[in-house]
């Protein structure tokens, strides 16, 4: 295997128990007060160790990234499972032996670098392969749709995404009237629309999150045969989301919170998987579906091109330097290896010049690819010499090719180097949309008819939130018409929120229709779509669904993270049995008190909490358990902070558990049994979905079975009364 982390040691520095000198290896005297005429008098110019050090420290921040400046990265390695010589010929892809390594960077699209991790947008999920024949990246996000379908609408539509050019403002969001003025008049982004509403936007942790190429590539065999792939990263610990209160409350209490959740868990040993999936289409099949595979705001149902997982990738070490890796490191969907070829998809073919183009500036000249992480693990030699920051030193008088002097070297591979795929192109120049790109609903209706009722309840929310903030009347009705083609439920219910009035359902289609197109072809809308229903492609494509889909297991509870509320005089048998149970599942417990500082149980033993209700809050949590103890209960349910723990936890539809003394902090909150729309009585308490509440408890492993079923669930839509609980 070739390690790019031995190849990274040589760049590893650890500066502890040097000298202190300065970047000339000069050795410094005194690095805490600057050289001056007379201790009150003025700095000196000759003091070049002041001047190094401010220089440097000048010029220590780049560019961040134009989209994606937020990110966290880690390494690991991925390996096939078979050989896949039938469809590539890509060395990586054929040789289960193998272990590739990688480098992953996962991000947020629109915040700066300083934004918070849980804003709603879509996910960078960009991978880099050091293979042996070169750097593969395969650059894509956590949805496998994007908004546009042609890369010349990239620049316009990230400038409507981004802080508004006045003000600088919203940061991290799309809840603001460019946005939404854009989206109006780019039919083509109602499918992503979708999917950015949905809970896919608020993952619940980076490991918990599919990853998709997005673009259609292909894989080219031995043979130079030819497929059309989608490429997915399926994460083996299943698929979850936060819901929206949460997230906003996490983006002010932890702004790190996904970053700090990937650091923590692969530093504890808890290593991130994801499954490799392709999903294939022959050339010949090409125009067999009702949506054209080169369409990037087109996902292929699973029912109609199946998913098929052929390896499995590992992140298994942090990186040592945020700025030397995760800052400094370039992806660019143009670095395929043989094996790998470009489909003709139009946001694809923009994206290939772009990457490289803008790291030229981010990272400061053509050299990039000397920077320790963008080198690959194989060797680079070629004539290309010079230019800012060059490192390597090479020798000889020989810079060109074809060279006699030099032998010829370094030799061109021929048929074994990187060949295009020779993929038949012809027509005229025109500046034009496939008619077969012009249908922009039906997979937005199918997105929204897959999904189970929570979820549509949140997109119908997630939308009054977004047009709610938004100012202009005439792009929240706008946004209600484009809504109306996708179903008009959902916009009946949106409108409802936004105070948009909608005319009656059935007729208000080809109103809506006519208003649409007249500012479309008042604003520039170019392309307009055809409004064609889809033919064959299903109703429902289950595998959308978070909370449906046989995709997304819920059979384990594998690094899920649960309080345990505790005072003094705390049942301790049942936090150490509870407490044994959920780590033996994997789970991890913390134990939250009032403050810090040893907890007294009633055995007399002592606890140290990890956390106090000052730092800790139900929404860094998947669960909360409240053990027995009548005066550590009693102490709780006078602490308005404990109260809130519970309701909110509540709230946010979270697996709750208490034993003896412990239900009755749940019974002085605001749990509310939502058939009757009240307080429920300690009986109906039990009963409600994800709580398990026993005043006898007589069996710790029985409880702690069905708290760890509860937990697996993830969440409780089933309960959702968000109106009645305060929180
Ligand atoms: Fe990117 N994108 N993008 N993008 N993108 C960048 O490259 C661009 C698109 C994606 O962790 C930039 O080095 C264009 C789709 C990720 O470093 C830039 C178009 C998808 C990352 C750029 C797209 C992506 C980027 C900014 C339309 C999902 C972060 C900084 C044609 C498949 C990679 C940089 C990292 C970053 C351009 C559309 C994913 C400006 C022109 C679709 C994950 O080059």
């Amino acid at each position: 295997m070739h390690d790019k982390n031995k190849d990274l040691d040589a760049d590893r520095k650890d500066d502890q128990g040097g000298r202190l000198t300065t970047n000339q290896g000069i050795p410094v005297s005194d690095n805490q007060n600057s050289l001056k005429a007379g201790p009150r008098g003025p700095t000196l110019l000759e003091d070049f160790v002041l001047r190094e050090k401010i220089t440097h420290f000048d010029h220590e921040r780049i560019p961040e990234r134009v989209v994606h400046a937020r990110g966290s990265a880690a390494h690991g390695y991925f390996q096939v499972y078979q050989p896949l010589a039938h469809l590539t010929k890509a060395k990586l892809l054929n040789d289960p032996t193998l272990k590739t390594p990688v480098f992953v960077r996962i991000s947020t699209v629109v915040g700066g670098r300083g934004a918070a991790d849980t804003a709603r947008d879509a996910r960078g999920f960009a991978v880099k392969f050091y293979t042996e024949d070169g750097i593969w990246d395969l650059v894509g996000n956590n949805i496998p749709v994007f908004f546009i379908q042609d890369a010349i609408k990239f620049p316009d539509l990230v400038h409507a995404l981004k802080p508004e050019p006045h003000n600088d403002m919203p940061q991290a969001g799309s809840a603001h009237d460019n946005f939404w003025d854009f989206a109006w008049l780019t039919p083509e982004a109602t499918h992503m629309l979708m999917w950015v509403m949905s809970d896919r936007a608020l993952p619940r942790s980076y490991r918990m999150m599919e990853g998709f190429g997005v673009n259609t590539f292909r894989l080219v065999n031995e043979a130079g045969k030819a497929v059309l792939v989608k490429f997915h990263w399926k994460p083996l610990l299943g698929v979850h989301g936060l819901v929206w209160d949460e997230a906003q409350k996490i983006m002010g209490k932890d702004a790190d919170f996904h970053r700090r959740d990937l650091w923590e868990n692969i530093d504890k040993g808890n290593f991130p998987e994801w499954e490799l999936g392709l999903q294939v289409i022959e050339e010949a099949d090409e125009r067999r579906f009702d949506f054209d595979p080169l369409d990037p705001t087109k996902f292929w149902p699973e029912s109609l091109v199946p998913v098929q997982r052929v390896g499995k990738m590992v992140l298994d070490r942090n990186p040592d330097n945020f700025f030397a890796e995760t800052e400094q490191v370039a992806f660019c969907p143009a670095n395929v290896v043989p094996g790998v070829d470009f489909s003709e998809d139009p946001l694809l073919q923009g994206r290939l010049f772009s990457y490289l183009d803008t790291q030229l500036s981010r990272l400061g000249g053509p050299n990039f690819h000397e920077i320790p992480i963008n080198r690959p693990t194989c060797p680079v030699t070629n004539t290309q010499r010079d230019g800012h920051k060059r490192h390597t030193v090479n020798v000889g008088p020989v810079n060109y090719q074809p060279n006699s002097r030099g032998g010829g070297c370094p030799m061109q591979n021929g048929g074994s180097g990187f060949v295009s795929y020779p993929a038949p192109v012809s027509g005229h120049k025109v500046r034009e949309r496939s008619e077969s790109f012009n249908d922009h609903f039906s997979q937005a209706t199918m997105f929204w008819n897959s999904m189970s009722d929570p979820e549509q309840e949140h997109i119908v929310d997630a939308f009054r939130f977004e047009l709610g903030k938004v100012e202009t009347k005439h792009i929240r009705e706008r946004m209600v018409d484009i809504l109306l083609h996708v179903d008009q439920g959902l916009a009946h219910r949106v409108a409802y929120g936004i105070g948009v009035p909608v005319d009656g359902p059935g007729n208000d289609l080809a109103a809506a229709r006519k208003r649409l197109q007249a500012g479309w072809a008042k604003f520039g809308t170019t392309g307009l779509p055809g409004f064609k229903s889809a033919a064959n492609s299903p109703a429902k494509a289950p595998e959308l669904s978070m909370v449906i889909s046989p995709n997304y297991p819920k059979d384990n509870i594998k690094t899920r993270k649960v309080a345990f509320l505790i005072a003094d005089g705390v049942n301790c048998d049942q936090v150490h049995k509870i407490q044994d149970a959920l780590t033996s599942a994997g789970a991890a417990v913390e134990l939250i008190s009032t403050k810090l500082g040893p907890v007294t149980t009633a055995a007399g033993k002592t606890l140290e909490p990890d956390k106090s209700f000052l730092t800790a809050a139900s929404i860094f949590y998947d669960a909360v358990f409240v053990p027995g103890g009548s005066q550590s209960v009693g102490t709780l349910r006078g602490d308005g902070d404990a109260l809130h723990f519970i309701n909110e936890a509540f709230k946010h539809c979270k697996a709750i558990a208490a034993a003896s003394e412990g239900v009755d902090l749940l019974l002085s909150s605001n749990i509310t049994d939502p058939a009757a729309g009240a307080k429920p009585a300690e009986a109906a308490l039990a009963a409600l979905p994800g709580v398990v509440a026993e005043r006898t408890p007589t069996d710790a492993a029985a409880l702690a079975k069905r708290f760890i079923a509860a937990i697996a669930e993830h969440r409780h839509f089933a309960r959702a009364q968000k109106e009645r609980v305060p929180a």
